[in-house]
């Protein structure tokens, strides 16, 4: 039977066609007939259902402009303007589900994918849920090394990474895996030392413990499965480049200010800009205003060396989006 194209409705064949997806339409057992869609390819990207990489995970997917629903008690959901959907998961099942396939992307902390033994998987930081992962001991006992650990007890639930780190380093201590609480350990008896994720510090201090050593730093990355088909590949390469202009203008600032036209070197000296700043002459003789970008990092440095050399009425303005 020849494909038939009819105004409005899907083009219907009796041949499964090779390179685009077909649906099977059961109209008769012996004579099936497809359905032919368009090209519709979607990307699965995991994220951690709740904790504490939940909400950022969800924030970066809105600033890049895709639009979805939630709700507390879905495990997917579907974007309604890119072809995305989105998984919502344990962080420690994210690795694996990307190894597989079963997720075609995924949000985790280093910490969980190095541990999980898939660094492999990591495509690029994303910049939040920074912490690192730390050696301590009680407050009151003595600590000169790592080699003070040597044969020692540790409580930790990354004996991976914890093991390498010893390792590279000649020590042999016992290491406890324990899953939480971690920072118990050593009041009851359980562990001379521990080794977990610290942020402010301020669950070691509650707990009369002292950070020695930083074994690792971490931050939330974007993982992918390494066998994703050509279609998915351009789906992840348009997510990447919103991603990374979203991060770009997060870490930057748009700022405005007045100079007498005798400091525009030293202020331009100061402000490079993503090119150069722009300069326009302001209504009273003697003046620019300077527009430019800069980092978030540099910035209260910045301003108050650009108020030494003459600056005036700076505003500072956050950025929605920045493309390279
Ligand atoms: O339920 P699910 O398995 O999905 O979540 P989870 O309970 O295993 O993970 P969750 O939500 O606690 O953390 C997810 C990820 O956030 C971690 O894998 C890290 O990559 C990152 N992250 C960032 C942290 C912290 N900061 C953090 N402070 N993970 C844990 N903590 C804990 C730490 O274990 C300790 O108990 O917070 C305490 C220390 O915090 P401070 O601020 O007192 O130092
Ligand atoms: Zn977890």
């Amino acid at each position: 039977m020849a494909a038939v194209q009819r105004r409005g409705l899907p083009r219907i064949s009796s041949e499964i066609p090779s390179n685009k997806p077909a649906y099977l339409g059961l109209t008769s057992l012996a004579h099936p007939v497809y359905f032919i869609f368009p090209l519709t390819y979607m990307i699965r990207l995991a994220i951690q259902k709740s904790g504490r990489l939940s909400e950022d995970s969800l924030n970066l997917i809105r600033e890049c402009g895709i639009s979805f629903q939630t709700s507390s008690y879905r495990l997917k959901t579907e974007a309604t303007n890119f072809p995305l959907e989105i998984l919502y998961l344990r962080d420690d099942d994210i690795p694996g589900y990307v190894q597989d396939g079963v997720a075609d992307l995924g949000i985790v902390g280093q910490n969980v994918l190095v541990e999980a033994g898939m660094p492999a998987l990591e495509l690029e930081p994303l910049g939040f849920s920074k912490c690192r992962l730390s050696l301590a001991v009680p407050r009151a006992a003595g600590y000169d090394s790592v080699q003070d650990l040597q044969g020692k007890n540790i409580a930790t639930s990354y004996p991976q990474i914890l093991g390498d780190y010893l390792a590279e380093r000649g020590v042999k201590a016992n290491l406890h895996t324990i899953s939480g609480s971690v920072e118990i350990a050593p009041s009851i008896g359980l562990a001379e030392a521990i080794c977990d994720i610290v942020s402010s510090g301020s669950t070691l201090l509650g707990n009369g413990l002292r950070e020695v050593e930083t074994v690792f730093r971490s931050e939330a990355v974007l993982i992918a499965n390494q066998n994703m088909s050509a279609e998915k590949r351009e789906i992840l390469e348009q997510l990447q480049f919103r991603m990374q202009a979203v991060r770009r203008a997060r870490r930057n600032k748009y700022i405005l200010l007045n100079a007498p036209t005798a400091s525009l070197d030293a202020v331009k000296a100061l402000l490079p800009g993503i090119k150069s700043p722009t300069v326009t002459p302001l209504a009273e003789e003697g003046w620019v205003s300077v527009q430019s970008v800069v980092n978030e990092d540099d910035f209260w440095h910045i301003t108050g060396q650009l108020k030494a050399v003459g600056a005036e009425g700076i505003l500072v303005l956050p950025i929605e989006k920045m493309i390279a």
